[in-house]
């Protein structure tokens, strides 16, 4: 892992670091050991060499493109999202908007077939699709689960992965399309206009583990702990994964819930498909014992994550949840 120091471009604001990457092919505990690191570091980091077959990636962004270029009337036979279903510019339920359409699915398999029939032409082939996709991003998820529990030297290794494999993980699949948006001047004097239209606003993901496929347009930013943006350069080869909220309160904080948002691109269509791995609603969320200790202390009081979702969806997009459960 070569982590390179910041270099400023355009803007005060952008820098181009080289973010930590994983070759899962790589030797096992040498590969652990990276991942804490970037956990710990960036919350952040891209996986190659990820053993999702190249064809099953490729046939969910075709369903997944094939989606979002029909007409609008077409798309909205989808139900809205309500979280579930298609979603025009409207995140959330608290007025959080941008510049993005997309379908956002739970993965229990019968939903998905049911709403596969207002989403293809094709029905079987896109619940097909989903399908694979989910499964095989779902053992990629617990593989990488299972890595920090080793790097993070925890001896029940499947503590992380056991929610995620549960048959109640209340995991979600989001496809996002954000079609191209003209700049916007920073102002009326400054010529030529240079900001990207916000697409999906500055948040944390709530659940336990993203996993992120993007095409090859960029957008996507990633937040440093000194609140500095970092452009993520696209790699449709590989997959971003970012740790989530829970994952930083069942590591006693050590692990960092990286905020992130995603840009419009001035000419081109980016389109995003993230797995979000997250337990079944009635888990408990605890911290393995072996991470808490005298110099380490509970940062976070128990909850489920019914609890923990509740009070996400009564927030706004980029509000800071973990903040309402932390130990007094
Ligand atoms: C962010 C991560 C996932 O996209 C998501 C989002 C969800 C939604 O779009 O319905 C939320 C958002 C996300 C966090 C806070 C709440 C819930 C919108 C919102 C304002 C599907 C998720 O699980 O949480």
């Amino acid at each position: 892992m070569v982590v390179a120091s910041p270099t400023k471009l355009h803007s005060e604001e952008h820098l181009a670091i080289e973010l930590p990457t994983v070759d899962l092919s790589g030797d096992r505990s040498m590969v652990s050991n990276l991942i804490v690191k970037a956990c710990e570091e960036y919350g952040f980091f891209k996986v190659k060499n990820h053993g999702v077959p190249h064809d099953i990636i490729a046939q969910m962004e075709k369903e997944s493109f094939n989606f979002f270029a029909k007409p609008f009337d077409e798309k909205q036979k989808v139900e809205p999202a309500k979280p579930f279903g298609y979603g025009c510019k409207n995140i959330g339920f608290n007025g959080d908007m941008g510049e993005v359409e997309y379908l956002l699915l739970n993965i229990n398999p019968l939903s998905i077939a049911e709403r596969s029939k207002t989403i293809s032409n094709d029905p079987a082939k896109f619940s097909s699709a989903v399908s694979a996709y989910i499964e095989a991003v779902r053992e990629l998820a617990c593989e990488l689960l299972d890595l920090m529990a080793e790097g993070l030297r925890v001896p029940d290794r499947s503590v992380f992965s056991r929610l995620i494999r549960d048959v109640d993980s209340d995991s979600l699949i989001r496809l996002n399309h954000y079609p191209p948006m003209p700049l916007l001047c920073k102002d009326e004097d400054s010529s030529p206009c240079n900001q990207n239209k916000v697409g999906f606003g500055e948040h944390s993901d709530p659940q336990i583990l993203t996993i992120l496929r993007s095409n090859d347009v960029g957008g996507l930013q990633i937040s440093l702990n000194d609140g500095a943006w970092v452009p993520v350069t696209p790699d449709p080869a590989t997959f971003w994964v970012n740790v989530g909220d829970l994952l930083q309160a069942m590591t006693n904080g050590r692990f960092v819930s990286v905020r992130h948002k995603a840009l419009t691109n001035s000419s081109k269509s980016r389109m995003s498909m993230a797995y979000f791995a997250g337990p079944p609603p009635n888990a408990r969320i605890t911290v393995p014992p072996e991470m808490i200790t005298p110099t380490k202390p509970a940062l976070y009081k128990p909850f489920t994550w019914a609890e923990f979702k509740k009070a996400a969806y009564a927030m706004r997009l980029g509000d800071r949840r973990l903040g309402l459960f932390r130990m007094e």
